[in-house]
């Protein structure tokens, strides 16, 4: 900043004028402090506004014994320069306070921050003023401030909880908060110490104040999950990483799910061995790295219930063997929540300070903290004094760092608080409508918490900046985001909750920390990586979602939601593009299967069910392959009769195997799939010929399949869909079998290609128009294809079975399978349908890989067993229950 500038700044605060800037940044922490940079590079003018006495945020407040990042300290640093990379050596893996502290001071002085920031200066509200187009500012101490921007740096954790206990002014001994550890320290020697909460400041601190203490007593509400630490110097095998491609190593990490660069796994839990998961365990534990354990143990350990309690065995198994006290080690584990789901720590010491003899645990659960007196705390059972209470209870996330400490007015008088009533709305996390140059780093809709905040924040602060230095050069004076935008962004946010198992535990992340807030997940859980490339994609698209205005009514706005996809659908498709495969239709029937013969192979074969036995049933034309998928209990069961996908030229009886395995598990019934003759070697009518003698066939012997006698149903997706379609059809016309019910997913039902799916889905959800003309072309001529035994919707649907009819947002095929149920429902078939929101042709046969189609199989393996006749779930007695608890969560969930 030209030297004029801070003298008329200087002055401006000093006479109570407004201060005239480019963007106010509240916070001095990692993100204020990269910020004033940012913008004094991209020739903006910037204030800090600062609370305290000096940089650092978080981690000038938060000086309790024992403070450090538990991000190793090499990822948990600036990558924006190099020369500052090299320029600073941490002097372990996991830094202390003062060192973290010292470095924020190295970085304000190196690129001479400090003068663009007024500390122990408390912004005391924010207006927008619609007039001028500026925000204005008042403040605690000094001059008000008027921006065109309005920037909280204000972190996620700033805003201390208060305790929520009665009698908290009546004690008469001392009181600490973690959040505001007095800066000159605190004497603790022979003192009686009480420590309320047991989280990452608890787990950090309880260690050194147990050696400080006469005695110490831990109030412990909920168990959390810890692991050693392991501190020392930074792991030769991470330095070496680092330090053998700097650019790759924070290049990773960028694109990396959690920000720090790990691979993303691939194996399942249920694909390895008890031997094999617990040597991955033992190498997480001894790696003493939080995002280690968290990603790198098997690929469903934060999305499945299942796959998760195999971690939390494992960890509950380690407390046991460090805590000597049986009770106490018991009251320790956690058992309330998936490992992950709650923020998880790292330990020094931890549970081996229970086996001192100058601590206690008391187990809120059993006796709950009736009140503080004046001599100490008052439980349900006993009364424990006390000189010295120290609050680990934690903060308002989120939220409350941004609403929580002042009152934000925008656009047409709307207040913040008011607006985020019923939790936070925003667009990208980033922004929130009403507000106009408002923005928020690493805010409540954005990966934040969930991510290595370094990594996170550098990505928010380069978009702000580079969106601000864009806006300023078109000329633009306001950016805001739309509804449309917005709406879209909290949908997606939902979706990408519905991943992973966040939801199922009472954490600050959900707000039920504090009480009366609104609860609902604030971080973003769609990954560091795909959330950059979103961001990226709001850009490149011409600011999607954003409206841009400026002087004399210029005004920009190319609106709508930037994600309609599911989360792991986008994820999918978009490795699908990065492969750039070359079109299926272009490698001749041949060369497609074995494609799709190469591709099934890497993906997982779904889980262990009871016996799988092949066979052959005579057909029309010969033999035909099926193969029997049987549940693990006793039968006899239901029959399915099941035709796979493929575009009656692909695949084979066993091609669908996920699919066929979790709807097994999921209704309890037995499935056989079966392998029809394919095109071109066999054209129409063939596969639709074969396919009712199939059923025929399974019909009349599903007694010695091991299957239930009496009606079978059929269910089939895609090409099989619609042979299911025109079994049901042809068992009326010819005489049976009988169907109690049909499961249609995606189906074929007609040969027209006009349908609005057919153009909105041509190309980019990897099943194609073109891909599907080829697969008609080569099953049935132009004159065949109004045939009901290919076309079922030129049929005559009266008198057909129940039906259950899938279909998918994002799928040519979308349209004529509405139309084929609602045709049914319009003859008076009872029909149900589940239109998948953000899905594409093949979620649902994507099994393990498609999380969020999950529910959707779910829905159809309860339709299934209505038309059997049978109650919506596979009950708990069915069987050892192979619906596992994670598939109930789903069902509900759903
Ligand atoms: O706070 P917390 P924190 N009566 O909310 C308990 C980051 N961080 O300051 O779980 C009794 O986690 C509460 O119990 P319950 C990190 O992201 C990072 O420890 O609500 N108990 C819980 O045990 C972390 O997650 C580092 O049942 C009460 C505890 O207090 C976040 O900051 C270090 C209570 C609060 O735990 C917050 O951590 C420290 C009451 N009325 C923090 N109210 C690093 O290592 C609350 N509790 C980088």
């Amino acid at each position: 900043m030209p030297e004029a500038m801070v003298a008329a700044r200087e002055s401006n605060v000093a006479n109570g004028t407004a201060q005239q800037v480019d963007v106010a940044v509240v916070g001095a922490g990692f993100a204020g402090l990269y910020l004033l940079h940012r913008l004094r590079k991209a020739g903006l003018t910037a204030v800090g506004l600062e609370e305290a006495g000096d940089v650092g945020g978080t981690w000038y407040w938060n000086r309790y014994p024992g403070a450090r990042c538990d991000i190793q300290t090499i990822d948990y640093s600036y990558t924006f320069d190099p020369e500052l990379e090299t320029a600073w050596t941490w002097s372990e893996k996991y830094a202390t306070q003062p060192e973290i502290l010292r470095y924020l001071g190295f970085v304000a002085d190196r690129y001479d921050l400090r003068r663009d920031i007024r500390f122990k200066t408390k912004v005391t509200e924010a207006r927008w003023d619609e007039a001028t187009a500026r925000w204005q500012l008042t403040t605690s101490n000094g001059a008000p401030v008027s921006a065109r921007h309005y920037i909280m740096a204000t972190g996620c954790l700033s805003a201390p909880k208060p305790p929520e206990i009665d009698g908290v002014k009546d004690f008469k001994g001392e009181v600490y908060f973690t959040g505001r550890w007095p800066h000159d320290g605190v004497n603790l020697a022979g003192k009686r110490v009480a420590v309320i909460g047991t989280g990452s400041s608890a787990i950090q601190s309880i260690p050194l104040i147990a050696e400080q203490a006469a005695h110490l007593t831990v109030f412990q509400r909920t168990p959390n999950f810890a692991l050693p630490a392991h501190n020392g110097p930074a792991p030769s095998d991470r330095m070496s990483l680092l330090q053998g491609d700097r650019t790759a190593y924070r290049e990773q990490a960028r694109q990396s799910m959690a920000g720090v660069p790990y691979p993303q796994q691939t194996v399942v839990s249920w694909q390895l061995s008890d031997a094999e998961r617990r040597e991955r365990f033992e190498r997480a534990w001894a790696a003493g790295d939080l995002v280690h354990i968290l990603t790198q143990l098997w690929a469903d350990q934060a999305v499945d219930v299942d796959g998760n309690k195999i971690v939390q065995d494992l960890i509950r198994e380690k407390i046991r063997a460090a805590v000597s006290d049986p009770e106490t080690a018991a009251a320790l584990m956690p058992d309330d929540h998936p490992f992950g789901a709650k923020r998880p720590c790292l330990e020094t010491n931890y549970y081996a300070t229970f086996n001192r003899p100058n601590v206690t645990l008391v187990n809120l659960r059993q006796e709950p903290i009736k009140a503080i007196t004046a001599g100490g705390i008052t439980t349900a059972r006993r009364n424990i004094d006390v000189d010295v209470i120290v609050f680990a209870t934690g903060f308002d996330a989120m939220t409350g760092a941004i609403r929580a400490v002042h009152p934000i007015t925008g656009r047409g008088g709307k207040s913040l608080t008011d607006v985020w009533a019923q939790g936070p709305q925003s667009y990208l996390g980033l922004t929130v409508e009403g507000f106009p140059n408002f923005f928020m780093i690493t805010g409540p809709g954005s990966p934040s918490v969930l991510s290595n905040m370094a990594v996170s924040i550098e990505q928010h602060v380069d978009w702000v900046v580079d969106r601000l230095a864009a806006l300023r050069d078109a000329g633009f004076t306001a950016i805001e985001p739309t509804e449309t935008a917005q709406a879209g962004w909290n949908r997606h946010m939902a979706d990408c909750s519905m991943v992973t198992l966040h939801r199922l535990a009472n954490t600050w992340y959900t707000g039920a920390n504090v009480p009366g807030k609104v609860q609902g997940l604030m971080p973003y859980t769609g990954g560091v990586g795909p959330y950059r490339s979103i961001c990226d994609e709001v850009v490149s698209r011409g600011m999607l979602g954003f409206k841009l205005t400026g002087p004399d009514g210029a005004a920009q706005c190319n609106d709508g939601e930037v994600v309609k996809l599911q989360p792991d659908v986008r994820l999918v498709l978009n490795l699908l593009a990065s492969l750039n495969l070359p079109p299926i239709e272009s490698m001749g029937a041949i060369g497609a299967r074995a494609f799709v013969e190469e591709f099934n192979k890497g993906r997982p074969a779904g889980r262990p069910i009871g016996d799988i036995v092949d066979g052959t049933l005579p057909g029309p034309d010969g033999p035909l392959p099926y193969r029997v998928y049987k549940p693990s209990t006793s039968g006899p069961h239901p029959v399915v009769v099941y035709f796979h996908g493929g575009g009656w030229v692909l695949g084979d009886e066993q091609s669908d195997e996920p699919f066929c395995r979790d709807m097994v598990r999921r209704t309890g019934m037995m499935f056989v799939s079966v392998g029809y003759r394919h095109a071109p070697e066999h054209r129409f009518p063939a596969a639709a010929e074969d396919g009712y003698a199939a059923a025929r066939w399974i019909a009349e012997h599903a007694t010695e399949l091991g299957g239930k006698p009496g009606p079978v149903l059929v269910a089939g997706w895609s090409a099989g869909g619609n042979i299911a379609a025109v079994t049901c059809q042809l068992a009326r016309d010819r005489g049976g079998p009988d169907i109690a019910g049909q499961l249609l997913v995606c189906p074929v039902t007609d040969c027209t290609f006009d349908r609005p799916s057919y153009n909105d889905n041509a190309t980019g959800y990897f099943l194609t128009r073109s891909l599907m003309y080829w697969f008609w072309d080569l099953y049935c001529s132009p004159a065949d294809r109004t045939d009901p035994r290919v076309s079922p919707l030129r049929g005559k649907v009266a008198g057909l079975p129940p039906a259950y009819v899938v279909t998918c947002e994002f799928d040519p095929l979308r349209d004529e399978g509405i139309a084929y149920a609602e045709a049914m429902a319009a003859a008076g078939v009872p029909v149900e349908q589940l239109r998948a929101r953000g899905h594409f042709h093949s979620s649902f046969a994507m099994v393990d890989v498609i999380i969020t189609g999950a529910p959707g199989r779910v829905q159809m393996a309860q339709a299934l067993r209505r038309f059997a006749g049978l109650p919506p779930e596979v009950s708990r007695d069915d069987e050892h229950s192979h619906v596992s608890p994670g598939h109930r969560i789903a069902a509900a969930a759903s």
